[in-house]
């Protein structure tokens, strides 16, 4: 498979989708988020992966959807192939921990998917935005509902009422982002966590990620139910005998992923 509108590594099992369209910062046309989905599918199907980062470039991860592409569609359009749904919903399904690593701007589409990922890293110069308002459309792959569990409704409101940007200062005060460094130090500080991340074992990574996002989608009591049949689940493999072994012996741990 060859990729236009992406680049794509892969090593020490992180892989790395960096979004390419320079000249258009990004925007999220459907042949660039078909190639994202396609990678996607790529790397949930391969067990060397464990972990993988989206990012952009510095001035840009990805400012929103293409509004010239988007400018003519109809209504039947995009009801009926849906397209964000289709290849934006490959990040939301992807089951391996995904890491964004945002630098510039993060605006309206671009914003909806660095939230779909795990969590998100931020260089000094993001900017983080839902300004379809101003379009005269609102968010529609998730920002209304992602970005109000993240920042809380007042400033969810304010961000999406009145399209302004937040820089990554207030991104991380309020709790979008997990932290911020700088620029020239984001690329190696992202792949070094992902390269933690992959360290780990993958069907404990995969089934603490699950974990987590069920605190969004059941009530607390249900969360922890399920959080504790997970727990005991992990009982059954040999990665949790390995790893408690392997501290009690003194020794790095050595994971089969089973
Ligand atoms: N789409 C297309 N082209 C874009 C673009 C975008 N979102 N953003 C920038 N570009 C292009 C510009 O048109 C320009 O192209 P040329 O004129 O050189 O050909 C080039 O990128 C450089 O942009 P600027 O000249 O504007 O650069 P500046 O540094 O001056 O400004 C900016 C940077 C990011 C502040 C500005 O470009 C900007 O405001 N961009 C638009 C941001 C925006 O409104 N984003 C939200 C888009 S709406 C859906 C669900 C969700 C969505 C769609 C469908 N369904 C369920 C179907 C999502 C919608 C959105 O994201």
């Amino acid at each position: 498979m060859t990729y236009d509108m992406i680049e794509f590594t892969k090593d020490d099992g992180v892989a790395k989708i960096r979004l390419n369209r320079p000249k258009a910062l990004n925007a999220l046309c459907n042949d660039m988020m078909r190639e994202v989905a396609q990678a996607l599918a790529e790397l949930e199907a391969d067990s060397s992966i464990h972990c993988v980062i989206l990012t952009g470039s510095d001035k840009a991860f990805a400012a929103g959807a293409d509004i010239k592409e988007m400018q003519e569609n109809t209504y039947l359009d995009i009801y009926q192939d849906d397209p964000f749904e289709k290849y934006a919903g490959s990040i939301e399904r992807f089951r391996k921990p995904i890491i964004a690593a945002v630098s510039g701007y993060a605006l309206g589409g671009g914003c909806e998917i660095a939230m779909m990922c795990d969590f998100i890293i931020a260089a000094d110069n993001a900017k983080f935005g839902q300004p379809e308002i101003t379009l005269a459309v609102m968010p529609g792959i998730g920002g209304t509902q992602r970005l109000t569990r993240a920042v809380g409704k007042s400033k969810a409101m304010d961000m999406c009422l009145t399209g302004r940007m937040m820089d990554a200062e207030e991104a991380e005060r309020s709790g979008l982002v997990s932290r911020v460094v700088p620029l020239d130090e984001l690329q190696d500080t992202v792949e070094k966590e992902a390269r933690k991340i992959a360290s780990m074992s993958l069907p404990i990574t995969m089934m603490t990620k699950e974990t987590v996002n069920a605190a969004f989608e059941t009530t607390l009591q249900q969360g922890i139910k399920f959080e504790r049949r997970l727990f005991q689940s992990m009982f059954t493999t040999e990665d949790q005998t390995e790893g408690m072994t392997a501290f009690i012996e003194k020794r790095k741990p050595h994971f089969k992923n089973k």
